[in-house]
């Protein structure tokens, strides 16, 4: 019987090496979207390719990483007969330079990227809007104002009672974000959205939804003992339901 010849470090080493690539290569020729849809949002729009880079830029970095732990694993074994301790080196100066500039480099990509897209993300209409929503963090829920519908078209949520926003489909809206307690964090994970709600300063942020549908709303500072319960729900309706929306509010109200 033919006795199998035992794998190369060598070959194992390659085939390891390979995998990333040949998954790369025979994979979709699009990025995926690593759990979040395209198009949902405009802001998810100018988000999704930073979370994508910041995915591609750490598994590089994982995998160098990983291959530096298993290379001298595999290579630099104990060898039969061999001294208790290898040579040993110290104060490898261009080594050291290397694992400083390195990281710097890859945080000053990262930060760069993030500043670019964040500026993006919190630009204003140099004019008016067509719509304005208020988000009031309150402990332990929401509160949206519509001032299209009158001053007191205000919907308040509870922990029982969790609101929903409405947004108008393909619409420009911006949003007031307010809180009347402690710092809350307005957050829509499908639209990859999130800003904080602070007691004395109101922020600004303007968006576009682009998919009809429901999607969960959270806050997302821890915010004391209910913070859990600070759930909401977002709705995109077509704009002629949001204008009845806004004719039921400002019924209900006068
Ligand atoms: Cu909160």
């Amino acid at each position: 019987m033919l006795k199998q010849r035992p794998q190369a470090p060598s070959r194992i080493i390659a085939l390891f090496l390979s995998a990333p690539a040949l998954l790369v290569l025979t994979g979709c020729s699009q990025v995926s979207g690593l759990g979040f849809e395209e198009n949902l949002s405009s802001v998810n729009d100018i988000s999704l390719s930073l979370w994508q880079g910041a995915w591609i830029a750490a598994g590089v970095v994982g995998l160098i990483t990983l291959i530096l732990i298993v290379w001298p694993a595999i290579f630099h074994r104990k060898k039969v007969g061999a001294p208790e301790f290898p040579k040993q080196t110290q104060y490898n100066v261009p080594v050291e330079i290397a694992y400083t500039i390195i990281p710097f480099i890859i945080v000053a990509v990262l930060f760069y990227f993030t500043a670019v897209k964040e500026s993006q993300i919190v630009e204003k209409s140099p004019t008016t809007v067509a719509h304005e929503i208020g988000v009031e963090g309150i402990q332990w829920s929401w509160q949206f104002s519509y001032p299209e519908a009158g001053p007191k078209a205000i919907v308040t949520g509870t922990p029982a009672q969790p609101p929903t926003l409405y947004v108008p489909l393909g619409e420009r809206v911006r949003y007031t974000i307010t809180s009347n307690d402690v710092v809350h964090g307005f957050w829509i994970p499908a639209f990859m959205i999130q800003i904080q709600n602070l007691p004395g300063v109101t922020n600004h942020l303007e968006f576009t939804a682009n998919k009809l549908g429901t999607y969960p709303g959270r806050c997302n500072i821890l915010c004391g003992r209910n913070h859990t319960q600070m759930i909401f729900s977002v709705k995109v309706v077509t704009p002629s339901e949001y204008k009845s929306y806004l004719e039921t509010l400002k019924a209900a109200n006068v």
